[in-house]
């Protein structure tokens, strides 16, 4: 494997300025309370935790406007700013990264850092929607609906994300899980032969053969490193109904764990991102399940079902 050094370090990034709705903020602490340090540890990992618990706080600017359209731009940029250089640390020290959101917009910070110490590594994007909204594009101005437009240098010239660099090229994304599409991004996808494997694709082909075909995109010889990016609202609300923006027809209990165990089985994983986990919505039942999910698609990355 890749990371021989079987320590993990879990990056709490309680964070919702890319989003407007409060509670995704909790997500990352929920998670940890659960028992997910001591689960990574039962599995032979040495664990660090990071909770980022006040450097949010400290982050948030005293006023915020809407630049080119995007919703609270200098609190987002600073964070995952702050955030990506943590994150790069701990990757260049040989970690496996495992970060807990927060809402999507995080993923800037996610993906700067570990492609920062991997240039070469790959990212496997799990979810409903495809966050490659440009400030041009966007209609909603949130910008957890925008971090690959930024990752990709689609989205160069927003004076808040100028330390943002285009470090991901086309070939090594691929989506799985979309639904949910703006018409801008599909346009995109298909301009720039960006892989996307629609929940079509997934009935159509079977979620086995999209990770093949997956991997077979992104990673043909299966020897560049792999970044994982979960957003759980990728699973069909029936399975992780706490999160922001559910949608109908997401993947199943087993789809969502299957794509983490393939990955996981490569030995390539250097870093996954568990994303948009909301405790404050839904009732608690909802909430406790869909804790539970986010836990067991980290521990699957982690190798859990792995002989
Ligand atoms: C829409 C936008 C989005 C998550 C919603 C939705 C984006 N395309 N991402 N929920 N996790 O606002 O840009
Ligand atoms: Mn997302
Ligand atoms: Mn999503
Ligand atoms: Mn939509």
């Amino acid at each position: 494997p890749l990371i021989k050094s079987r320590q993990v370090s879990i990056i709490g990034v309680p964070f919702n300025g890319g989003q407007p709705q409060k509670g995704v903020e909790k997500g990352p602490l929920r998670l940890v309370d659960s028992g997910l340090a001591e689960q990574l540890q039962e599995l032979g990992w040495e664990v660090g935790h990071e909770s980022n618990e006040n450097i949010i706080n400290e982050l948030q600017p005293s006023s915020d406007p809407d630049v080119m359209g995007l919703k609270q731009p200098k609190f987002v940029s600073a964070v995952t700013q702050n955030v990506a250089h943590q994150i790069h640390e701990r990757a260049k020290q040989g970690k496996f990264v495992l970060t807990l959101g927060g809402d999507h917009s995080v993923a800037l910070a996610t993906v700067s850092g570990v492609f920062g110490v991997y240039p070469d590594a790959c990212l496997i994007w799990v979810d409903a929607h495809a966050d490659i909204n440009t400030p041009e594009a966007t209609e909603s101005g949130n910008i957890h609906g925008c971090p690959l437009s930024f990752l990709m240098g689609l989205s160069t010239d927003h004076p808040d994300f100028q330390w943002v660099k285009p470090i991901l090229k086309a070939n090594r994304l691929v989506y799985i899980g979309l639904r949910d599409l703006d018409a801008f991004e599909k346009k995109t996808i298909k301009s720039l032969g960006i892989q996307a494997f629609t929940m079509h694709h997934v009935d159509k082909y079977g979620i086995g053969k999209v990770v093949d075909m997956a991997l077979d995109h992104v990673n043909p010889n299966r020897e560049l490193p792999i970044h994982l990016s979960f957003d759980v609202d990728a699973l069909d609300p029936s399975v992780a109904p706490s999160t922001g923006t559910p949608v109908r027809g997401g993947l199943t209990f087993r789809e969502g764990h299957y794509i983490c165990e393939a990955i996981a089985e490569t030995g390539l994983l250097v870093a996954a991102d568990i994303m948009e986990v909301n405790p404050a919505l839904e009732d608690e039942v909802a909430v406790a399940q869909t804790i539970q999910v986010g836990c067991s698609l980290a521990r699957c990355c982690l190798g859990e079902t792995l002989l």
